[in-house]
């Protein structure tokens, strides 16, 4: 059988922002949702930014999470390139702790959104189940599933906290 067609294009600055955008990718994986990896760099690989963005609606794609760090443009110059809608997960800089990562996709000038989440880990994961709670509104069983994960999740909250935990 063949993979399905991606839904979700996940696209990182770099190959050190893996270990962040690994955690929106184990997400996806868990939820079943088809998905693609990539690395594009605004600034290093600008054509493939360019290729990457421009092609992403017709290949079906119909959310973009774009993951970067520092003067973190990617998310932003995605989000130009495309009318797909673009999450943008802030990269935790090794200078200011990814408040510059932050702070560049937030600050987004009025027309060309970005939809930005936490910084590091927490808005990689968030930026997945974000983007499978917008593609569940039109698909009954990736809905089901969210339900689930999210029960499972309130499943393994202690009622109290347990002296001796790790
Ligand atoms: C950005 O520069 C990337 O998104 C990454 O977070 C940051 C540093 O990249 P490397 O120098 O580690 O490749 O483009």
């Amino acid at each position: 059988m063949t993979d399905p067609t991606p839904l979700v294009g996940i696209i990182m600055g770099s190959q050190s922002d893996w270990e962040t955008m690994r955690h929106a990718v184990a997400i996806l994986e868990n939820l079943a949702v088809p998905h693609e990896v990539k690395i594009v760099s605004a600034h290093r690989t600008p054509k493939r930014l360019y290729d990457y963005a421009q092609s992403a609606r017709d290949r079906g794609l119909k959310i973009i999470i774009a993951g970067a760090g520092g003067a973190a443009h990617l998310p932003g110059m995605a989000a130009a390139l495309t009318p797909l809608p673009v999450l943008g997960v802030p990269v935790e800089s090794k200078a200011l702790k990814g408040m510059d990562s932050l702070l560049s996709i937030a600050q987004m000038p009025g027309g060309i959104p970005v939809g930005t989440l936490a910084i590091g880990k927490a808005g990689a994961k968030n930026a997945a189940l974000l983007a499978t709670a917008v593609l569940a509104l039109m698909d009954h069983d990736l809905a089901k599933r969210l339900d689930a994960f999210r029960a499972e999740q309130t499943d393994t909250v202690a009622p109290a906290p347990q002296q001796n935990a790790p």
